[in-house]
């Protein structure tokens, strides 16, 4: 008989995890909070963007292999997948997972597992999962399995690296581990490795703040090189010419609900320890001012007395994603606002956010300058010509280095990529 899971939180992982089980064989229900994501993911349909998962849903569901629910039920494994954000003074907020252990303890029996998937801070599976567990009369790690094993996915290559990509998986005890890695192994073609809960919830949180660390570092070489008129971007390229150097991107600000946030769990944990952590948050989190005050430096080397109006090309937190959480580039329009700058937004992938456009020719017009927020691939399409003929002014302010100088200067406007001459 086909072994029955509870996927808990159908978010960016839950439910490419749900489905991907689901398409495995087992007989998977997905629990959320949010009517549209089930009423949806009952008609086989999705309500975010990610390549592929569309079919596999549609596949899974009509196969009868998976349904939405809006609480838990009896299963043989459990799967918790829900948001692990921070509040505003950047502590791990651990109401969703505390809610959703407390919801499937009604249904928890003997022989069954529980696994966390969500990123969380050093210590949750052991000090939160655990003892909440610990309410049924059952042996943990005898009786009941628990364990946690993190994704580590990119947004839009999810349905690609659940597959592909190596996991780790920390069992509250050898037996669970192995037991988990079982289960990941229906799908997984990456190597699984097995250890302990803290090790596991510590590597996760470890390769997120490496990104964040190097992020900052080149973040923070395009300040300095912006400062001794440098092309940081020509730097970062011949530095990386070198066999063991790789430098990563700098841009606008980190955001997302993982890099922006995870390397703050450490922070929390190891207050005193995680200076270097801690300051290239702080840094990454500068990047939005930064922008504002290269664009006051832009806007004020026109010499003509430039009307206020701004035109934000993409606000998603990265390239061709409809997500918009701690995303850099609302944070800079926030600012933007606050000094008396009329802003327009264009961003196909985001449907509902206040004022945003959806006629690129409408929220161009009259503009004195375009700001590249996010390279999304389709902005590569766009009629430049058009649209600075619609503009009022011919500056464009490129943040991630995405479009051509030459072309856009040939068509007359005047093309400044951050942290470049
Ligand atoms: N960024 C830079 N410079 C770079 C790379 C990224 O500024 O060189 C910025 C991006 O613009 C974005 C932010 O950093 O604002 C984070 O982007 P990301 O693509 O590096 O990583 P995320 O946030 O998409 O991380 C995802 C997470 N997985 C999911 O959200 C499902 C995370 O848990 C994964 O570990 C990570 O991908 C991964 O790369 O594996």
């Amino acid at each position: 008989m086909n072994k029955k899971i509870c996927v808990v939180g159908l978010g960016y992982i839950g439910l490419p995890t749900a489905a991907m089980l689901a398409n495995c064989g087992y007989d998977v229900v997905g629990v959320d909070t949010n009517k549209e994501v089930l009423d949806n993911l009952n008609k086989g349909k999705i309500i975010i963007e990610e390549p592929y998962l569309d079919d596999l849903v549609k596949k899974v569901v009509i196969n009868k292999k998976l349904i939405g629910l809006s609480i838990p039920c009896e299963a043989d494994i459990f799967i918790i997948a829900v948001p692990t954000p921070i509040n505003e003074n950047k502590r791990a907020d651990m109401r969703y997972v505390i809610n959703a252990t407390n919801s499937i303890v009604p249904y928890v029996k003997k022989g069954d597992i529980v696994i966390l998937e969500s990123t969380s801070p050093v210590g949750t599976t052991t000090e939160i999962i655990k003892p909440i567990l610990e309410k049924i009369d059952l042996e943990i790690g005898k009786d009941i399995y628990v364990g946690y094993c993190p994704e580590r996915v990119l947004p839009g290559k999810i349905l690609k690296e659940l597959v592909e990509n190596h996991r780790v998986v920390g069992g509250i005890n050898e037996e669970s581990a192995i037991k988990i890695a079982k289960i990941y192994k229906s799908f997984v073609k990456g190597h699984i490795y097995t250890t302990d809960t803290k090790t596991a919830e510590m590597t996760k949180l470890v390769e997120n703040t490496f990104r964040d660390v190097n992020i900052a570092l080149s973040n923070e070489l395009l300040k300095i090189c912006d400062n001794t008129n440098i092309n940081v971007w020509d730097v970062i390229e011949y530095s990386n010419k070198h066999p063991r150097v790789n430098l990563l991107e700098p841009g606008p600000g980190v955001g997302g609900h993982c890099l922006a946030v995870d390397p703050w769990f450490l922070v929390e944990s190891s207050p005193n320890l995680s200076n270097i952590i801690k300051l290239s948050r702080i840094t990454n989190d500068s990047m939005p001012s930064y922008m504002f005050y290269s664009i006051e430096k832009l806007i004020k080397s026109t010499d003509k007395n430039a009307n206020k109006k701004i035109t934000i090309l993409g606000i998603t937190y990265k390239p061709d994603v409809d997500d918009i959480r701690e995303s850099p580039i609302i944070e800079l329009i926030k600012i933007l606002k606050e000094n008396n700058y009329e802003i327009s937004i264009y961003d196909p992938y985001v449907k509902n956010y206040p004022g945003i456009e959806n006629n690129l020719m409408k929220c161009v017009q009259g503009s004195e300058l375009l700001i590249i927020g996010v390279n999304h691939n389709i902005f590569k399409d766009i009629n430049y010509e058009k649209v600075l003929k619609a503009m009022e002014g011919n500056l464009i302010l490129d943040t991630r280095n995405f479009l051509d100088k030459e072309e856009l200067e040939k068509i007359g406007f005047v093309y400044k990529l951050i942290g470049s001459k």
